[in-house]
């Protein structure tokens, strides 16, 4: 297949034209072997959860539309659906648990390789667990935080602390009146569990019920646990230039590719790569240096944080393994292929596992024990720099690499818009109630074979800030912006809309902000709650012009993400349908109904446009409710005007 229809992306398509030739295999290729795909998968139709099945019904309604069981597909759909949920939320919050881990093994130990960064957030997240602050040492605020974040995970009462401390008070409202406050992270993904077991629930509605009270311990829990420790213990990010796509690949550098999720063995990988006695080793063995480079949601942990240029998203991990530049390939979890076994098999790259959660056939295991942190990554490194001596054949880097600024946070964003001298959320109100900015989109998740890779990202990103909604991203959907110029300043005066690129340009900052991994989606949780809090834009975050949207979807954590950003009040667009749509009710239910209990609700839309054409229309129409689409600007560019841009 053409290269070109399977990627925008320069790099990649590069690498996939020399894939053909070389006859080695991708995801794109397994794809096309996998079609047709089964329908009854596709529609969420098939019940495995016990051995009287499996059991499917059929779509046409001329077959069984019951399980043996009697679960009829809205049952069936709802119960695969939350379990996707439980999924994703447990892959966030257990990642958050091992971060907590970490950071009380910091602060137990003196002789430990990790320390505490970021002393200013470490109080201030600590004032919201209710820990007592003034006259105390850093040490003693660490060890309570680390004993009340822990206790989030398992307790048995009571509510999440986060959920309550951060949310605005109106929403806190809608989740209890519905019965979906969070009650601790592990306790509602269990309870999806129970209640998906056979004969248990059958009622549809009550079923996602539970998802959402998962998705939310997930958004306002675990992945806020990990976002806020990483912060603390890795240090907050800050504006950051960073370099992303293939070519970031050095041939005349030992290159570390570390791929995954969990920033604990990335981060310290990094710090021993600096060390002169290893980039002496590197010299002596006939390289240049060492360079380490990220890939998918790790990448986007370092980047942030240290500028640690990225190599590429989701789609490209085999891409970049190909380059036949890769020394070692460090993964920890979540988001790797289990094809890149049996692909480092075909180079002379060791991939390497180092996860008790995560063994991969073709690999070899080095296990990451933290506090052994600094050796285990020197022997890594040591690792990857004698294999140096063993490329085989031609290497083959595409020589694409963009720039960008990276390093956004809730924190720091709106020091920014407001100047150094004006910290807070008002400048960012005023300009949406202005009108100069629209409103605000968070634009987000993986990539997936059944999009054009990166196309969906990129064209609804464009189309956002053609008409002044700011954007905000994370994870591949973050990388896919940065690899195509959209995260430099200057892309403000090339994309936007005149008040966006006004804003942009005043301020300094690109029209599309990263704001970190798919854990960091909490960081967009707590800009909205800001928001709300400065005033002046409504009472809740169902109020604001705002809208989500992960254009090319493919994990279980998208998942619990759409479902607590929808949860939270967000409407929420994405390209591949939930595998809902064989249950009439339940997909009425999320795509419609559901805005009546939450303020939210999902869009399946493939078309990147239309899909941002949805999303800026629901923008007007809360610009609207909250009556600052003054007259004057609406003759300038009414909706009329946006529809017709839309369908240009
Ligand atoms: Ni998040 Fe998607 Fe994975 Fe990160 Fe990329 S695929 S849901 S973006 S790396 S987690
Ligand atoms: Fe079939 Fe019901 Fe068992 Fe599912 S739980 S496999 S629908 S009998």
């Amino acid at each position: 297949m053409d290269p070109k229809q399977r990627s925008s992306d320069k790099a990649a398509q590069e690498m996939l034209k020399h894939v053909n030739e070389t006859g080695l295999e991708t995801a794109w290729d397994r794809f096309e072997q996998q079609e047709p795909q089964c329908g009854f998968g596709k529609l969420g139709l098939c019940c495995r959860n016990c051995s009287m099945g499996p059991c499917r019904i059929d779509p046409f309604e001329d077959g069984p539309q019951e399980g043996i069981c009697g679960a009829n597909a809205d049952t069936i759909a709802a119960r695969n659906l939350v379990r996707m949920i439980a999924a994703g939320a447990a892959a966030h919050s257990d990642h958050g648990r091992d971060i907590a881990h970490t950071f009380k093994m910091a602060v137990e130990s003196d002789s430990c390789d990790y320390m505490i960064k970021d002393e200013l957030k470490l109080r201030e997240v600590a004032a919201r667990y209710d820990i007592k602050i003034e006259g105390r040492e850093t040490k003693e605020i660490a060890a309570d935080l680390s004993d009340a974040v822990m206790a989030e995970f398992g307790k048995q009462e009571g509510t999440l602390v986060s959920a309550a401390a951060y949310p605005p008070p109106a929403r806190q409202k809608v989740w209890e009146k519905l019965g979906v406050t969070p009650r601790s992270i592990d306790r509602e993904i269990v309870e999806i569990m129970h209640r998906t077991h056979i004969g248990v629930g059958s009622d549809y509605k009550n079923l996602v019920k539970q998802g959402i009270r998962a998705s939310l311990a997930d958004g306002w829990g675990g992945s806020l646990i990990a976002t806020e420790l990483s912060d603390i213990l890795f240090g907050s990010p800050w504006p950051i230039r960073f370099g992303a796509n293939l070519g970031v690949l050095d041939e005349k550098q030992v290159n570390i590719v570390v791929h995954g999720h969990e920033p604990s063995l990335s981060d310290i990988i990094v710090a021993v790569s600096q060390e002169p006695e290893l980039i002496k080793m590197s010299k002596d063995k006939g390289a240049e240096g060492i360079n380490i480079v990220g890939m998918c949601c790790t990448a986007n942990e370092i980047l942030m944080r240290h500028g640690i240029p990225v190599a590429g998203n989701f789609l490209q991990q085999e891409l970049a393994l190909m380059t036949g530049a890769v020394e070692v390939m460090l993964v920890d979890v979540q988001c790797i292929m289990p094809a890149l076994g049996s692909l480092s098999n075909c180079f002379h790259t060791k991939l390497i596992t180092t996860s008790p959660k995560c063994k991969i056939a073709g690999a070899e295991h080095i296990e990451f024990e933290e506090d052994r942190a600094a050796e285990i990554a020197r022997q890594i490194v040591k690792l990857a720099i004698e294999n140096f001596a063993n490329r085989q054949g031609k290497v083959k880097i595409p020589n694409v690499t963009e720039h960008g600024i990276a390093g956004f946070t809730t924190e720091n964003i709106f020091y920014h818009l407001g100047g150094r001298f004006r910290a807070s959320y008002r400048p960012l109100n005023d300009n949406i109630i202005n009108g100069r900015i629209r409103g605000a989109a968070g634009v987000v998740g993986c990539n997936n074979p059944k999009q054009m890779h990166d196309y969906g990202h990129l064209t609804m990103i464009k189309e956002l800030i053609k008409n002044d909604v700011l954007v905000v991203s994370t994870g591949c959907s973050a990388i896919a912006a940065g690899k195509a110029g959209l995260m430099r300043p200057e892309a403000a005066a090339k994309y936007c809309g005149k008040g966006l690129a006004e804003v942009c340009e005043t301020v300094g900052i690109p029209p599309v902000l990263h704001v970190g991994s798919c854990v960091d989606n909490s960081r967009i949780l707590t800009v909205l709650a800001n928001v709300v809090a400065e005033g002046g834009l409504g009472e809740d975050i169902s109020d604001l012009p705002v809208a989500g949207a992960a254009p090319e979807w493919m994990s279980e954590k998208a998942v619990s993400i759409g479902m607590y950003f929808v949860a939270s009040g967000v409407f929420t667009v994405i390209a591949e349908p939930l595998p809902v749509l064989g249950a009439p009710n339940l997909t009425r239910y999320l795509t419609d109904e559901i805005e009546k209990d939450l303020g939210g609700k999902w869009a399946f839309e493939r078309d990147p446009i239309k899909a941002a054409g949805m999303m800026i229309e629901h923008i007007e129409s809360k610009r609207d409710a909250l009556g600052i689409n003054v007259e004057k600007e609406r003759k300038l560019y009414d909706m009329e005007d946006r529809r017709a841009l839309v369908v240009e």
